[in-house]
């Protein structure tokens, strides 16, 4: 299994789990891809569920995540525990201890299911995928913020907000987003 390894961000050592930045692969996709995950190494891509949950089982783990938006303006959330059940768990998140500046909108998706377009695991009757770009998330309710929601590009007010890449503080959808973790006990 190949992975994009950021050697750069705060010290390094993360393993990319998600990454968007120029829209060129959907990310309106089905259970089963979500689980076995897509898109290029090199490029725009999620790492796959199955492999999430393998990977946060063995250690500890914490999330980085960095943004970009179509401005320049760049920032980060983190948290110190990042853990993804197993399909059976339906990928379970969870997720606690926030630092940074780009807002925390995770928290509120701690020990929700994984939800896609043909599979709906949120709170409410109906589907938040649907809703929000055939995205797949951790959704609670259909308002949280999103980042495998539809690449938008540099639309400003035409957009359809709802269904972009979005974050926080982060008040447009974003240029680029990349979601990476590494193990508590690595400095
Ligand atoms: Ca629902």
């Amino acid at each position: 299994m190949e992975v994009y390894c950021d050697m750069q961000t705060a010290g390094g050592g993360w393993t990319v789990i998600q990454r968007r930045q120029d829209g060129s692969v959907p990310f309106n996709r089905t259970w089963e891809e979500y689980r076995q995950g897509f898109g290029n190494k090199n490029g725009e891509y999620w790492l796959g569920n199955d492999i999430i949950h393998f990977l946060t089982e063995q250690k500890d783990y914490r999330l980085r995540i960095d943004l970009e938006d179509f401005e320049g303006q760049r920032r980060f959330a983190e948290y110190s525990t990042f853990r993804v059940d197993d399909q059976e768990q339906n990928y379970r998140l969870e997720v606690s201890g926030y630092q940074g500046n780009a807002g925390d909108s995770m928290t509120i998706n701690n020990g929700m299911s994984f939800s896609t377009i043909d599979r709906d695991h949120d709170v409410l009757r109906g589907s938040c995928s649907q809703h929000r770009g055939k995205a797949g998330w951790w959704f609670r309710a259909c308002g949280s913020a999103l980042l495998n929601g539809r690449y938008l590009g540099n639309c400003g007010s035409s957009c359809l907000h709802s269904q972009g890449v979005l974050w926080g503080l982060m008040t447009q959808s974003l240029k680029s987003v990349s979601m990476k973790i590494r193990p508590q006990s690595q400095a």
